[in-house]
């Protein structure tokens, strides 16, 4: 007898879809978005379509193993759960009294999306007292920061008043590719006769959808937005009342930053020709229902901070925060009020020693007093992702560290552990969901129950927290019951709302309130100066100028790094799916025609793409979507899938000026032929 589920799709990604998922038994038979949310629209994504091979992946981990070859070689036998727990048990305990329990350090993350199975993992390290975790600085940290300086903690635009739109400009997002459900209503814009404006170095599937590409140098964005702001100036284009009553630091601004940036000194820093950069501001200047979706590709670079806050002013220059379909567009999440205490933080110490997600290998091979002797991975692929992964397989293979895995498939990472735990999928748990790209909410029920002997992150917390002697209540309910406490002690919209209505599995809207002029700084207004980061002596008001390290290297290497989401693929969690695995491709880089002719390179070529820091083996694709001076590689891949390693050998861990965040693009790098053997397929 099949049933069909309401779910909602658990990937890291702002559309937070509803999902009707199709199931018989234990086994699901389809999945498709859920035609009655307006969001979703009643389709899925490419990915999530196939998720059901996901789930029954013939890849997932069955039951426990314990490792029984070298660290990274893969070799393991299987255990009972209870083997491997009481291992667990003895070897934490046994550290945590030698040497306390900062020596160990749980490395979480967010491949799993409802509030309860990402954030309990992380909850149980907090209450231990262990290292904690500075998550999200692979990710968006200098996106958050930034914004926070700039605006407050406050949410953006809500994507579904894009409807009232006159212009949208894209900034550094391959919307189609990222955030679809999105696209889905900029087409509709635009056959309204919007105009859709995208600013990107590639010429991606979205700068072909839109009408006007403007092909900008990578890590260049804020001098872009300050020449934009510059002409809107010269041509007396600003909202002077809007910007005296709502910001701080206008004038000073454009009187020592600004009038530096003459489109000239632009078009020379962004490779844009002027009239293009004219036309822009023009385009810009003419209407305040201008939404702008902000991307983060372009604040993984050392200046980040600068691009992110450079181009979050912009809106307030044409007074087009808190005007419907107006304003920016970067994360909702700032402005739901949730009480997500109860299971990020249950108990535990004030303070304990802090360690950058985007600098693990580091922490593994340097940290003293005490060093880490344990590490628990979950949601989390460090050994592909993470910058500078030497360092991090480095850091794996100490034989002074015991390491657990809990992951649904055997990854790059799970081959250093020496335990490893099966994971369930989303669609084998229960949990709550709110997007960070939507103002909806959602309850998901299980679709399936666990496959083969998986555990969610909930059920492993929790049986771990018991075992180590924590007691909070949150360690002992089921999702159901969790979820309503973070509605008590909630504040704003969501403070209103009876968490029961969820109970039904229908999505919720958390209309924003009072986005746009409510900003949540020191100052409540839209602060261009900012007292906090003159304080940590950084500029307080939006720079333009690129970093000199990267003007450093940038002499000693021809080309720079532009790496991009997959289309097919979500980082590496669809390896499960080969169907996806062949949709994606082989892992690539892209050059110009140009530089692959300089080379003596063509289409098909294994190249060693390399720098002082390492190399990868990729194959080569040549195509101008890109310009001369640029490699792009889209995705991150695992080892088994590349001709030799992973792009990440040559990103190093420098962070960015705000948030301290992973800088994959401020790389420098040349490509030449493959000469070596290519790798040979990863032990067994
Ligand atoms: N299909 C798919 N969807 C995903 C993911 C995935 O891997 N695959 N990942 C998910 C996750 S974890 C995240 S964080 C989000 C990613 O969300 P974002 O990081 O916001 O992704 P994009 O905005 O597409 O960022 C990459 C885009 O920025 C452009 N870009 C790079 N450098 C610059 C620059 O210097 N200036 C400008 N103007 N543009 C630049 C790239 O060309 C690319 O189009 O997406 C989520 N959704
Ligand atoms: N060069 C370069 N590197 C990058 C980026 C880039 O643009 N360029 N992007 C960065 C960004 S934005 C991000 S967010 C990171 C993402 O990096 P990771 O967080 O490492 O993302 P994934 O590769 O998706 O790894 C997630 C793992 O979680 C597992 N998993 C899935 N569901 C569950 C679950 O419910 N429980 C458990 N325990 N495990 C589960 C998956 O099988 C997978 O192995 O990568 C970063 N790395
Ligand atoms: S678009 Fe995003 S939220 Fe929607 S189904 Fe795909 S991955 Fe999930
Ligand atoms: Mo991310």
């Amino acid at each position: 007898m099949t049933k069909t589920i309401r779910a909602t799709c658990a990937h890291d990604c702002p559309d937070m879809c509803s999902l009707l998922v199709e199931v018989d038994g234990d086994r699901i038979l389809k999945i498709q978005g859920d035609p009655e949310e307006p969001f979703t629209d009643g389709f899925a994504c490419a990915k999530v379509n196939r998720d059901h091979e996901v789930v029954h992946s013939p890849m997932r981990v069955k039951t426990p193993l314990r490792r029984t070859g070298p660290k990274g070689s893969g070799r393991f036998e299987p255990i009972t759960w209870d083997a491997a727990l009481d291992e667990i048990e003895t070897r934490w305990k046994a550290i945590i009294k030698q040497h306390g329990p900062e020596a160990l350090l749980g490395y979480c993350y967010s491949s799993h999306q409802g509030q309860i199975n990402r954030h309990l993992p992380n909850g149980f390290f907090h209450a231990l007292g262990t290292s904690r975790l500075i998550a999200g600085t692979v990710c968006d940290s200098c996106v958050d920061v930034a914004w926070d300086l700039t605006l407050g903690g406050v949410g953006c635009a809500d994507p579904d008043t894009i409807d009232e739109s006159e212009l949208i400009v894209i900034w550094g997002c391959d919307v189609k590719s990222v955030n679809v459900h999105l696209w889905q209503k900029i087409e509709r814009r635009q056959r309204a006769g919007v105009k859709v404006v995208m600013i990107d170095p590639h010429r991606n599937r979205t700068a072909q959808g839109a009408d006007w590409h403007l092909p900008i140098n990578v890590g260049t964005d804020a001098a872009l937005a300050i020449g934009i702001v510059h002409v809107l100036v010269r041509d007396g284009k600003t909202d002077e009342a809007y910007l005296a009553k709502h910001t701080l630091g206008w004038e000073q601004w454009k009187r020592e930053v600004i009038a530096k940036f003459p489109p000239a000194r632009v078009a020379e820093i962004t490779g844009l020709p002027v009239a293009d950069i004219e036309r822009l501001a023009a385009m810009y200047g003419a209407t305040k229902k201008s939404f702008l979706r902000i991307g983060w590709g372009m604040t993984r670079v050392l200046r980040g901070g600068q691009a992110m806050r450079a181009v979050a002013v912009l809106p307030a220059v044409t007074g087009a925060y808190g005007v419907r379909g107006g304003g920016a567009m970067s994360v909702t999440a700032g402005s739901m009020g949730f009480n997500f205490a109860p299971v990020r933080k249950p108990s535990g110490p004030a303070q304990a020693r802090q360690v950058n997600h985007s600098r693990l290998g580091e922490a593994l091979l340097t940290l003293k007093d005490p060093p880490i002797q344990a590490l628990f991975i979950a949601s989390n692929n460090p050994a592909v992702t993470n910058p500078d992964i030497q360092a991090v397989r480095k850091g794996l293979s100490r034989e002074d560290l015991f390491t657990v895995v809990h992951d649904p498939v055997m990854t790059d990472t799970a081959r250093y552990a020496d335990i490893v735990l099966p994971a369930t999928t989303y669609l084998e748990t229960s949990d709550f969901f709110r997007g960070y790209g939507t103002y909806y909410m959602q309850f998901s029920p299980v679709a399936v129950a666990p496959q083969g002997e998986a555990w969610s992150n909930v059920r492993l917390a929790q049986e771990l927290a018991r075992r180590m002697g924590l007691t909070d209540e949150v360690f002992r309910l089921p999702p159901e019951k969790i979820f309503p406490k973070f509605f008590e002690g909630a504040t704003g919209v969501v403070a209103r709302i009876d968490p029961k209505r969820l109970l039904d599995h229908r999505a919720i809207k958390v209309a924003p309130e009072g986005v746009g002029q409510a900003f949540g700084t020191p100052s409540g207004k839209l602060e261009i100066y900012s007292e906090a980061l003159a304080r940590q002596g950084l500029p307080p008001m939006p720079v333009g100028e690129p970093d000199p390290r990267e003007l450093e290297d940038a002499k000693r290497w021809p080309l720079r790094l532009l790496t991009t989401p997959g289309y097919f693929q979500a980082h590496t969690a669809y390896v499960g799916s080969e169907f996806l695995r062949k949709r994606e491709g082989e892992p690539l880089c892209v050059l110009h025609p140009n530089d692959a002719a300089k080379r003596g390179l063509h289409a098909g070529d294994k190249v060693r793409l390399f720098n002082d820091r390492g190399e990868a083996g990729l194959v080569l694709k040549v195509s101008d979507e890109i310009r001369e001076g640029v490699a792009l590689v889209p995705g991150q891949r695992p080892e088994a899938e590349t001709v030799h390693g992973g792009i990440n050998n040559l990103c190093s861990d420098a962070l960015t000026d705000i948030g301290a965040q992973a800088t994959y693009q401020s790389t420098f790098l040349d490509v030449e032929k493959w000469s070596g053997p290519a790798r040979v397929a990863a032990a067994e």
